[in-house]
């Protein structure tokens, strides 16, 4: 079983495609194992993308993380990390296949909807980082056995 740390940017929130999208890693049957609302100051922007520091659309990406909230969530399964950047698609919406998240609903490299970690250890730090360890719940969905096999 594996944590993965999702963020509804705050496209999907403006274009109200939230429930849709976490629909579908429900049906697909993760876990949430956290889940909330909050507007995104630069300097948490900044560390979640640290990464991307220096580069060219890296002032830009904080703009956009910044303008307008954000739901941010822990969903965990079976490969929850791979599970979910396959289901979201390529980061570039006008490439992603469709059926993935991206390919569906973005047609944009920088307004893609659904961030999602790219590793375990990605996964860890970006958990500590938007999540409290007392707001991540551990819980069992009866029947779960059916799902997760
Ligand atoms: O893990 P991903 O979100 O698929 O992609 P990433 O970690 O390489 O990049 C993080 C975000 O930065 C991505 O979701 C959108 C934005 N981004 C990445 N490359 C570009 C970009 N935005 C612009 N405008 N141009 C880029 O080349």
């Amino acid at each position: 079983m594996q944590r993965t740390l999702i963020i509804f940017k705050p496209d999907t929130v403006q274009r109200r495609l939230v429930g849709q999208i976490l629909q579908r890693f429900e049906s697909k049957g993760l876990r949430i194992a956290a889940l909330k609302l909050l507007q995104v100051d630069r300097p948490l922007g900044e560390k979640h993308y640290a990464e991307h520091q220096g580069k060219p659309f890296f002032e830009g990406l904080i703009d956009f993380i910044t303008g307008g909230p954000v739901v941010v969530g822990v969903l965990e399964g079976n490969e929850a990390i791979t599970v979910v950047r396959s289901m979201l698609g390529a980061t570039n919406g006008a490439a992603a296949a469709p059926g993935t998240v991206r390919g569906d609903f973005s047609i944009s490299k920088q307004n893609n909807l659904i961030h999602g970690s790219d590793s375990p250890e990605s996964a860890l730090r970006e958990i500590a980082l938007w999540f409290r360890p007392e707001e991540v719940v551990d819980y069992t969905i009866d029947g779960s056995q059916w799902v997760f096999g």
